[in-house]
């Protein structure tokens, strides 16, 4: 016995359903009216097998009530016909303004098939439905179609062969508590007027003209009057509210928004207007990279307080004045926790530097600088290598294999040295945090700025000298802007930061340690004092230092030890000094704001460390390594010097 199903194709206007109807029925096709109005009524039969599909096309609406004559149409075959089954086509690029009408013919309590179709479309605007959640969701299967392509209509048609034996959707909007009462009351009494839901809201909230029964009239009346007592509002603004939080909670859990690669490069476009500009693109970089500073104190300098009070707490715990007693306080816990202190805003730096790198914007500083670079004589392209080496020297002297040519990467890993690493930054915190309390962000900020240009100008000034060919233009692909991944750039300031702690729980450590013992040595000798051995080493090079506003012999140590690893200045300082307080009031006597200023440029510039000065010499060879050690400690020297005396003249020192 053949089976005979007769199956609705209602939508959206526009959501593709006359095209799915068309690819469903063919040319089997019956045109009539619907009775009583002269809008056009389209059936199709097609036989599959031994089942008759009757597909009846509905007319495109938004909602279904009795407002509008096609929505009127639509209500009446739906509710009084029955049909067996309905196909709700979906626009899937305007997911919830279509899920509102599905919605609606789930209340009714019929079996639907939800059609998601346009998903070409809403492909490329960067929407993907998930079906697999939708159907979990509903408990029925949702098949997705290019209508006009006829794709995925015999995924349709599997649906439909099943129809038989197709569930009715399990999840419905729900109401409050009033409104369910009054829908339970009116479908218990008045099964064929509130034969659903849907009917039984419609009657509530007069979507719905109430059917010639007056005790229906009465009891919905007294209902009605029972909702407004308990809720406020018009009954069927509510139910629309509800029924559209319904709808925004489903888009919620099984709708995917990316944006497509069109609108992804048409904001990119639009944001590079601004970022590469040739006026703005300078000074955004500036801006860039003092929010970066401001951020690193700003979020940073609670943490480094508390973890200051720790390390306090901890030497006052350490009684007695025993050698290992001197060990532990001054040598492991002043100075290494002198460094360790800084690991909060060493993080954020981190931190923040990948957020820029991963966004994309640091391609586009790279850019920016290209034209200020060419005009030096040197290649955009290596303004990369030496933004990375604002975390560590040591990759970005490596990265400069990347650049083509043998002048590029000379250069570049001669340049490289002066950008401030991570290493340095905790001398720079050291001391704004004694002379520039007020202006924490912006001192470091320039030191930054002061490494670049000195970078810069060496490579302009060896370039001069060693190598005469004109610079290629940078051609460089930037890559489009996308929203930084926060996980991404914690894992990665979280993989830098464990470096900067086991360098200080290590070398640093190792070096802190000789250091101690040095100050310890000869026996009987007072601790750390200038007849101690490193007093001794450290008085015989002080006076050099004299023309540069520091000639403390710890100052002296603290530079010679700092060609080790710079954080050591650091490390030197407290294990000299003893802890927080005591090296903070020491630094405060000893350094005036100037002198400290003309300290942090030499620290700055004289070579970062020997493991960058060896990768140097790995890269492009021991005479350039020779040269980069000699260049930047007479050029830091001279600095400190030149900042030193002209302080002075001008009356800051
Ligand atoms: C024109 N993907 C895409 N990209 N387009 C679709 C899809 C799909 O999955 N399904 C349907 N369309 P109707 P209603 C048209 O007619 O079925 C297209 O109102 C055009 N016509 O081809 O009519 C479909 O019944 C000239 O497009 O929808 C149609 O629900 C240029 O969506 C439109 C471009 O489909 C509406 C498109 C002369």
């Amino acid at each position: 016995m053949g089976r005979n199903y007769v199956v609705a194709v209602a939508g959206n206007p526009n959501s593709g359903k006359t095209s799915l109807f068309n690819r469903l029925t063919g040319s089997n096709l019956k045109v009539g009216n619907w009775p009583g109005v002269t809008v056009e009524k389209k059936e199709g039969k097609v036989v599959r097998g031994d089942i008759t599909f009757t597909f009846v096309d509905i007319p495109g609406t938004y909602g279904i009530s009795a407002r509008s004559e096609d929505e009127r149409i639509a209500m009446d075959f739906l509710t009084k016909d029955r049909p067996d089954a309905v196909i709700v086509v979906l626009d899937s690029a305007n997911f919830n303004r279509n899920f509102y009408l599905f919605t609606l013919v789930m209340e009714m309590g019929l079996k639907v098939i939800p059609v998601l179709n346009m998903t070409d479309m809403a492909e490329k605007r960067g929407i993907t439905l998930h079906t697999d959640r939708l159907s979990a969701v509903f408990g029925i299967p949702f098949v997705k179609t290019i209508a006009s392509r006829g794709k995925g209509v015999s995924d349709l048609w599997k649906v439909l062969e099943g129809v038989g034996e197709l569930e009715k959707p399990v999840h419905l909007p729900a109401y409050p508590k009033p409104v369910e009462t009054a829908v339970e009351t009116l479908m218990n009494r008045f099964p064929k007027e509130a034969a659903s839901r849907f009917q039984a809201l419609g009657i509530l909230d007069s979507g719905i003209v109430i059917p010639d029964n007056d005790e229906l009239r009465q009891v919905v009346a007294g209902l009605q009057g029972k909702i407004e007592e308990e809720l406020a509002g018009e009954l069927d603004e509510l139910i629309a509210e509800k029924r559209y939080e319904f709808v925004y909670s489903i888009a919620k859990e099984c709708v995917e928004r990316r944006m497509s690669t069109e609108q992804k490069v048409a904001l990119t476009d639009r944001i590079d207007r601004f970022v590469t500009n040739r006026y703005l693109g300078g000074p955004l970089f500036l801006f860039a990279m003092w929010l970066l500073f401001f951020l690193v104190f700003t979020v940073g300098n609670p943490f480094v307080a508390w973890i200051n009070a720790g390390f306090e707490a901890l030497s006052f715990l350490i009684p007695g004045t025993g050698l290992f007693t001197s060990f532990v306080r001054e040598g492991l816990i002043s100075g290494v926790g002198a460094v360790l202190v800084f690991v909060p805003n060493i993080f954020i730096l981190f931190f923040l530097i990948a957020i820029m790198e991963d966004s994309g914007y640091l391609s586009r500083a790279a850019f920016v600088a290209d034209r200020f670079m060419h005009a030096l004589g040197l290649h955009g392209k290596s303004f990369i290598p030496m933004l990375l080496g604002f975390g560590c020297n040591i990759p970005a002297v490596m990265a400069v294999r990347t650049l083509e040519n043998e002048k590029d990467r000379v250069l570049t890993a001669l340049a490289i040295p002066y950008m401030s690493c991570s290493a340095r930054l905790p001398v720079y915190l050291l001391f704004v945090g004694i002379f520039f309390t007020r202006y924490q962000s912006t001192v470091v900020f320039s030191l930054y700025l002061l490494g670049i240009i000195i970078a810069i100008l060496v490579a302009r000034v060896l370039r001069k000298v060693f190598f005469t060919k004109a610079v290629s233009p940078l051609v460089m692909e930037l890559p489009a802007y996308h929203v930084p991944s926060l996980k991404t750039a914690a894992r990665s300031a979280g993989i830098r930061t464990t470096f900067f702690i086991k360098k200080a729980g290590t070398f640093i450590f190792g070096t802190v340690l000789v250091i101690w013992i040095l100050a310890s040595l000869p026996v009987g000798v007072q601790y750390a004092s200038a007849g101690s051995v490193i007093g001794r080493i450290g008085s015989a090079v002080a006076p050099i230092f004299h023309p540069a506003g520091f000639d403390s012999w710890q100052a002296a140590v603290a530079l010679i030890f700092g060609f080790l690893a710079k954080e050591v200045v650091v490390g030197t300082f407290g294990v000299l000094y003893g802890g927080q307080t005591a090296l903070t009031s020491a630094i405060g006597s000893q350094f005036s704001a100037l002198s400290a200023m003309s300290f942090m440029v030499m620290t700055l510039v004289y070579i970062p460390c020997v493991a960058t000065i060896a990768v140097i010499r790995r890269e492009i060879g021991t005479k350039w390594a020779a040269l980069s050690v000699g260049i930047s400690v007479t050029l830091g020297y001279l600095l400190a010097v030149l900042i030193f005396q002209v302080g002075r003249l001008i009356g800051i020192g």
